[in-house]
């Protein structure tokens, strides 16, 4: 019975070649041991884990109430934001909650009763834990999308920032930047950040809304349209430089450079039109692990890796106390389909006897994996 279920497990990791599984318990000449693979957690919805801020103070309608119109109706102005009224009230947090059918929830902006000077917003997510995007970050943009606007990335929880795609109506006269598509790319330019126009250009508020960053795209120059050959990226992700860092945050900043002006010039006459609004900014991914462990979950707030191989830390960054015998190595995809733990190996502490556990004995077997 035991020999069954060892023999199931073992064959899981081969199947699905997915990196879910941290260890097995398999039979051996020399009896029952565990064997360790590289694994990573799931991906998930990261909207659900994210703190939002936004920039500067005061950006967000309704406080004074203020009333708006929209490019399809810019003579009906009869809309209203009042942030003290919870059925008028467009906060933040309605970036990220989830839609229900029917009318979609979305955070807003002030008007840009100001014009000429810019109407600017920073939108920040802060997740305070590194994850890896595995699919296509997409934003909802109710009542037009920006004719402007810059994705910026940290590594780092805010520290430095880099932007990772522009975004314009015309790339060349907003950034100086030539204007590209990321299916375009090239696969030693899969990691280059790039201007498009593909998702600025005034095509009517309710035809198109989102303004995507593609990953996927991105991850098809190496694994084939419809990502079928996964084993070709993971191969990629380990040899070329940078590639992984790119698709990999601690934070994304959106930043609201010029509202969308339905096709024309800003018309002075009625600047109550121009404004910003978001309903939904979906984001997946999975938390970076290092291929040390399978689950990530939230403790004190924040997401944090359930370490395996003895490593720990929030990204399982470094060996446990005790188990530094060599420096602490991340697992890799290679060789497939189960990739290489690297696992940090026991040392007794100077003080302790010398002669290490059975366990400790079993945990060596694992470097037999390392490509040393
Ligand atoms: C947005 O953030 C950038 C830095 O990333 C900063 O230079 C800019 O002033 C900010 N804009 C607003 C409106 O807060
Ligand atoms: C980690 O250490 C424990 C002993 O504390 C051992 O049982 C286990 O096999 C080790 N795991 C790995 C992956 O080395
Ligand atoms: C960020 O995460 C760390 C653990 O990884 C935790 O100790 C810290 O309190 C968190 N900070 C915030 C602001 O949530
Ligand atoms: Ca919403």
């Amino acid at each position: 019975m035991l020999g069954l279920l060892a023999l199931l497990l073992h064959c899981l990791p081969l199947a699905a070649g997915d990196y879910d599984i941290c260890k097995s318990w398999v039979t051996s000449d020399e009896g029952p041991t565990w064997e360790f693979y590289a694994c990573q957690p799931k991906a998930m919805r990261l909207k659900d884990y994210v703190k939002v801020k936004v920039e500067p103070k005061g950006i967000t309608c309704g406080d004074p109430p203020e009333r708006f119109c929209s490019h399809e109706n810019p003579y009906l102005c009869s809309n209203e934001c009042d942030a003290s009224n919870p059925d008028l009230a467009h906060p933040p947090r309605l970036m990220l909650d989830r839609e229900d059918e029917g009318l979609a929830t979305y955070w807003q902006s002030v008007t840009w009763s100001r014009y000429p000077s810019p109407l600017e917003a920073n939108i920040t997510l802060s997740w305070n834990k590194s994850v890896e995007l595995t699919d296509d970050v997409v934003v909802t943009f109710e009542y037009g999308r920006p004719t402007a606007m810059v994705l910026d990335k940290s590594l780092d929880h805010g520290r430095t920032w880099q932007p990772w795609q522009f975004y314009a109506e015309d790339c060349a006269e907003a950034f100086g930047m030539p204007a590209r598509r990321a299916r375009d790319l090239a696969a030693a330019g899969a990691h280059r950040v790039l201007c498009t126009e593909e998702y600025s250009r005034w095509a009517g508020a309710r035809k198109e809304k989102h303004v995507r960053f593609e990953v996927r795209e991105r991850f098809a120059i190496f694994a084939g349209p419809g990502l079928r050959h996964m084993d070709q990226l993971y191969a990629r992700l380990e040899s070329a430089k940078g590639l992984r860092d790119f698709f990999t945050l601690t934070d994304l900043r959106l930043r609201l450079l010029r509202p969308a002006l339905g096709g024309t010039y800003v018309q002075r006459e009625n600047l109550y039109k121009y404004f910003y609004a978001i309903s939904n900014v979906e984001v997946t991914g999975r938390c970076k692990c290092n291929l040390h462990a399978n689950l990530c979950s939230v403790r004190e707030g924040s997401l944090q890796c359930e370490c395996e191989h003895n490593t720990t830390g929030p990204d399982c960054g470094r060996c446990r106390k005790n188990f530094r015998t060599r420096s602490w190595r991340p697992g890799s995809y290679l060789p497939p389909p189960h990739g290489s733990p690297n696992a940090c190996t026991y040392r007794p502490a100077a003080t302790a006897s010398a002669t290490a556990t059975p366990t400790a004995a079993a945990t060596s077997t694992s470097s037999t994996w390392s490509p040393v």
